[in-house]
């Protein structure tokens, strides 16, 4: 299996109910390498070009609110096969059709505030990890 890179974000509801530490415990334990972490407070352009993919569906505008609204933690991570193994990690968008144990169904509210982002590809693993992370960052 390929060594691949995959974009964590702790989104603003993880920091604002404090379950940074715990969050980051589970992305441990299940074997990935953090290369970069940081904590950021992300303007409404740059969450909007963050998910400028979404741009026009009905939630973008409560995401964009959503993810501007307080600290998020963007970290870095690496792992074979780390893009399958990160969303089975946090399950389902909606923590509704969440998987028991998953960080999703464990901690988020609904589908829009759902604690934590992840990669959905290698490639855009690699483009959204070059959005929060130059590479010298990365260690
Ligand atoms: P994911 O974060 O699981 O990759 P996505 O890429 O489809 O999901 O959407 C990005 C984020 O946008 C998602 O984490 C939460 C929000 N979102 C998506 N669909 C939504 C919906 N129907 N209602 C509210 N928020 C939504
Ligand atoms: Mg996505």
């Amino acid at each position: 299996m390929a060594v691949e890179r995959t974009l964590a974000i702790l989104k603003p509801d993880c920091v604002r109910k404090n379950l940074q530490g715990e969050v980051i415990a589970r992305i441990q334990k299940a074997g990935f390498k953090i290369l970069g972490m940081k904590q950021v407070r992300l303007t409404k352009e740059t969450a909007g070009a963050f998910y400028a993919v979404h741009k026009g569906r009905p939630f973008y505008d409560g995401l964009v609110e959503f993810m501007s609204s307080g600290s998020c933690m963007p970290i870095a991570l690496q792992k074979e096969n780390a893009i399958a193994d990160f969303r089975m990690l946090i399950g389902a968008t909606d923590p509704k059709d969440a998987s028991e144990g998953t960080i999703r169904k464990l901690f988020a509210d609904n589908k829009g505030e759902n604690i934590v982002h992840g990669s959905d590809s290698p490639e855009n693993g690699r483009i959204e990890v070059a959005f929060f992370f130059s590479e010298r960052e990365l260690v």
